[in-house]
C-alpha cells in the first residue's frame, strides 16, 4: 500500500519502490545508477528508480538587494531527517548558518523549501554553501 499522506520515514518511502529485503531498499544501494544513494534520493524527495541525469539537488540565487536563496524538495512529513546549513570560503572549513524558510506543497508527500541564508553570508567571498542532512533523534 502506498503512502499518500502523513508521517514518513526512511522505511516507509522505501516500501513505495522496493519489496521489504531487496538489496535495492538499502540505504546505501543507488539502483537507478545515478551516483545518488537511496538516502540522498529520500532526502531531496526523488524517485530512487530515475536516474536524475545529473539535475542539482539543490539551486542557489541571489537577488540584487544581496540576499542568499537555498532551494531543494524534500519529504513534506520526513520524521528522520534535519536539514542544516553550512557555509565555507575555502572547501575546507565549514561554518554552520540560519536562514528563514518558507516551504510549498509540490503534492501530499513533498515540498519545495526556499531557505533564506543569513545577512552575513553576503560579505565573504568565494562562497560556498552546502546542505548537511541527518537523522533526526527520536
Ligand atoms: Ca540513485
Amino acid at each position: 500500500m502506498l503512502a499518500t499522506s502523513g508521517p514518513q520515514n526512511y522505511e516507509t518511502w522505501s516500501a513505495q519502490f522496493f519489496p521489504a529485503g531487496s538489496p535495492d531498499a538499502l540505504r546505501s544501494a543507488d539502483p537507478d545508477l545515478d551516483d545518488l544513494e537511496n538516502l540522498q534520493e529520500y532526502a531531496f524527495a526523488r524517485d530512487p528508480d530515475v536516474h536524475s541525469g545529473g539535475a542539482s539537488l539543490t539551486r542557489f540565487s541571489q537577488l540584487p538587494n544581496g540576499s542568499c536563496y537555498l532551494t531543494y524538495r524534500r519529504p513534506r512529513s520526513a520524521t528522520d531527517l534535519s536539514y542544516l546549513y553550512e557555509f565555507s570560503n575555502d572547501l575546507k572549513t565549514w561554518h554552520a548558518t540560519t536562514g528563514t524558510e518558507s516551504r510549498t506543497p509540490l503534492d501530499p508527500l513533498v515540498e519545495e523549501v526556499s531557505v533564506r541564508l543569513d545577512y552575513r553570508l553576503q560579505r565573504k567571498p568565494g562562497l560556498f554553501i552546502r546542505i548537511v542532512v541527518r537523522p533526526s533523534p527520536f
